[in-house]
């Protein structure tokens, strides 16, 4: 009933994407030619076969040397153009990008020279009807004085982004690390967003910090919270979004989180499906509905709401979003 056309074709918003997890082999390999980098590999098989991760630490350890081959401006555009021209074939609508401007100015790369390439590519997208912004992300295991000075560079391009963010390594890098920036990140106009990981040590201890102290509006993963009954009735009330990725998920979970989905869903939480890294992890958009689709046999009802809740969640106007829901 469900067919991989009917995932691909739905309308939908994009909210849980990181921009360096869409570095394609082919595209690997053109840019270290173009930038004169040896990365080891000369074939998109060698590339591939380097993909070998069953755990967050083994991912990130093939995933922050890859981004090497972005060097300069144009580099960073013709990563987010060629992402925003696959997330235009998925029929997104909007999207919402992660971007990682620690991986790239502890590498010497400048601010500037990431958030003008991506924003380029943004405006661009708009040929493409799809409607983009960008959401700054932390890397939560580098220190608060680095994020403080990340989010002091952003403001000069504040215009540029739309919400802030965490990723990277949650063990023992708490959300509440980040508690003063989120807080100035807010007064600023920005809105809020965490990774609260699956299965992490102390994912419920997090996810209550996210929600209650630091006042988040979505948890990227936090399909944890079906443990506690109480944190699962306060984000069905608030209408947090919870944005779960299926693909991602199955690395680490065989099961990926498919029942917590379910269960969220059944209790009216607005939980909704997304790619994380899709060059990573075998799929774009419509693959990651697909794949929790045919894994638990979800109904097209089910999977059209898990869509408007993508669009409900979002960070658009309201005039766009009664487009859409
Ligand atoms: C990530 Cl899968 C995952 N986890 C944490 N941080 C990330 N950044 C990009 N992908
Ligand atoms: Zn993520």
């Amino acid at each position: 009933d469900v067919t991989p056309e009917f995932t691909k074709n739905l309308p939908k918003a994009e909210l849980h994407l990181h921009i360096e997890g869409t570095l394609e082999p082919d595209l690997k390999l053109k840019l270290a030619q173009r930038n004169h980098i040896d990365i080891g590999q000369s074939t998109i098989e060698e590339v591939q076969k380097t993909y070998q991760y069953d755990d967050l630490a083994s991912f990130l350890a093939v995933y922050y040397p890859a981004m090497n081959v972005l060097q300069h401006e144009q580099d960073f555009y013709d990563l987010a153009f060629a992402y925003l021209q696959r997330a235009a074939a998925n029929n997104v609508r909007h999207v919402e990008i992660f971007f990682d401007p620690q991986a790239h100015t502890s590498r010497g790369v400048a601010f500037e020279t990431v958030i003008h390439g991506l924003h380029r590519a943004v405006v661009d997208a708009r040929a493409l009807n799809v409607d983009a912004s960008l959401i700054m992300c932390f890397l939560r295991d580098f220190s608060k004085e680095s994020a403080r000075k990340t989010l002091l560079e952003a403001m000069n391009y504040k215009d540029m982004i739309v919400g802030i963010g965490l990723d990277s390594d949650e063990h023992n890098n708490p959300p509440l690390k980040f508690a003063r920036q989120f807080e100035d990140a807010a007064a600023a106009g920005l809105h809020l967003t965490t990774h609260c990981d699956i299965d992490q040590k102390d994912s419920i201890e997090h996810i209550r910090q996210a929600l209650e102290i630091m006042g988040v509006e979505r948890l990227d993963h936090g399909t944890n919270i079906v443990e506690d009954p109480d944190l699962v009735d306060f984000v069905a009330k608030k209408h947090i979004g919870l944005t779960s990725c299926p693909l991602s998920n199955s690395f680490v979970s065989p099961e990926m989180k498919g029942k917590e989905v379910l269960e969220l869903l059944s209790k009216n939480v607005k939980v909704s499906i997304h790619s994380d890294d899709p060059a990573y992890f075998g799929g774009y958009i419509g693959d990651n509905y697909y794949a929790i689709a045919d894994k638990f046999n979800l109904t097209k009802d089910q999977i059209v709401t898990l869509a408007r809740n993508s669009f409900e969640t979002s960070w658009i106007s309201d005039e766009k979003k009664a487009l859409y829901i």
